[in-house]
């Protein structure tokens, strides 16, 4: 089970007593001469989708540290559905490919990505060599002292990959039934993407490699030069108010820091004073009680509602996108405490080259003494 870790002596980031670096074999380093290898990866199943954006820059960020030392690393986009979030009945919402979303074209300029079915074609089969489970430590921080680290480790949590009959893993692979693990492990992991990297490269030899809860490592350079790499503009926005309003289960947990729907509306009508603005964009996820609600406290309300066939179209995935779209070209918005779809937002708006002023502005919970505003993250270049 875990001889598939050759160490190598050379593993400075991570902890010292690593298992990883325990045993010392010279077959490893010889044989990787720039070898065509792929990085899979997948999420906790109920995050949403921005979330699973931000996991896609920590990737591609390991992805651009691992071509520098060596091998000619792949991305593989992991295919979307079957998220908790995506809840329109009758639309088909699995195995989507990246393209449906992204350009392909401008991920590939940061580093090299394949939609999951382009793998499937190169690798001759439904088969990945080895999935690393990453989890926290069992013991959590010792003495309260925050430090880089990796080690193979048993698995805190029930196991979602069991074998099969011939001895392969089955589990959750994005609804492609047919596909195959080889291997399984679970890896505590303490730190940034990067340190990743010398596992990857030095420890495991296969071919194809699946980091699977990949959102446990962190951003490598959060806000750094990889994390933006687009122009600075200057935008004004057009004349409207854009909101975005998080609720279900951001309103379920009984969150201080979301405000009942009274109070968001008392502050859009005060803000659209103040900014001479007489349109409101409302992007949100309330259910059907709530925006009847909303509709009466607001009628003049703007909202984005597809019909069926843009709704086939676009799938709740992209219309969430272009709810996120009107955001970022308002004249000034305002968003959600900690969701990461506002922070998608801030980061178009960013880009787009806004005064952060009318940008980094979330709702204030009814009862929050102090009410701390989003972080303004600058572009560096
Ligand atoms: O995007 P996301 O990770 O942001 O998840 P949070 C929220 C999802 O809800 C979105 C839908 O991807 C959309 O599918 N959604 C939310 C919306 N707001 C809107 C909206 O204004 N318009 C449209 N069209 N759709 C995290 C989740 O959510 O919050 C985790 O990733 C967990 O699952 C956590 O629930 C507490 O950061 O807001």
């Amino acid at each position: 089970f875990w001889s598939v870790f050759l160490g190598v002596a050379a593993f400075e980031p991570v902890h010292a007593d690593n298992v990883f670096s325990a045993s010392h074999t010279a077959t490893v380093q010889s044989a990787v001469a720039r070898d065509l290898r792929y990085l899979l990866y997948d999420v906790n199943p109920p995050e949403g989708f921005n979330l699973r954006r931000d996991v896609y820059i920590r990737m591609a960020s390991l992805v651009k540290s691992l071509r520098k030392n060596g091998d000619d690393w792949v991305l593989v986009l992991p295919p979307w559905g079957r998220l908790y979030h995506w809840q329109s009945p009758n639309i088909h919402q699995i195995r989507i490919q990246w393209g449906e979303f992204f350009s392909l074209t401008s991920l590939q300029a940061n580093v090299p990505v394949i939609e999951y079915e382009e793998f499937v074609a190169e690798n001759g089969g439904p088969f990945i060599d080895h999935v690393l489970v990453l989890q926290n430590y069992a013991e959590g921080w010792t003495d309260g002292k925050w430090e880089e680290k990796v080690d193979v480790r048993p698995c805190i949590d029930k196991l979602m990959y069991s074998k099969d009959k011939q001895g392969y893993y089955r589990g959750w692979f994005w609804g492609y039934d047919e596909t195959r693990a080889r291997n399984v492990t679970c890896v505590s992991a303490q730190g940034h993407a990067s340190i990743m990297a010398p596992v990857l490269q030095n420890n495991i030899t296969v071919t194809s490699v699946m980091l699977d809860r990949a959102e446990t490592l962190l951003h490598d350079h959060y806000a750094g030069k990889d994390y933006w790499d687009a122009k600075l503009g200057s935008a004004k926005g057009g004349p409207y108010l854009g909101v975005h309003l998080r609720r279900k289960d951001f309103v379920w947990g009984h969150r201080e820091d979301v405000p009942s729907l009274k109070g968001a509306v008392k502050k859009m009508r005060s803000l659209m004073k103040k900014y001479k603005l007489d349109r409101v964009f409302v992007a949100t996820d309330a259910d059907e009680e709530e925006l009847k609600e909303l509709s009466k406290l607001l009628p003049d309300m703007v909202r984005f509602e597809p019909s069926l066939e843009d709704l086939e179209l676009f799938k709740d995935g992209g219309v969430a996108i272009i709810d996120q779209w009107i955001c970022a070209h308002a004249r000034f918005f305002i968003g959600t405490s900690v969701s990461t779809f506002s922070f998608r937002i801030h980061e178009e708006r960013e880009i787009l080259g806004f005064d952060p002023k009318t940008t980094y502005n979330r709702f204030c919970g009814d009862t929050e003494k102090e009410c701390e505003q989003p972080t303004h993250w600058k572009i560096a270049y």
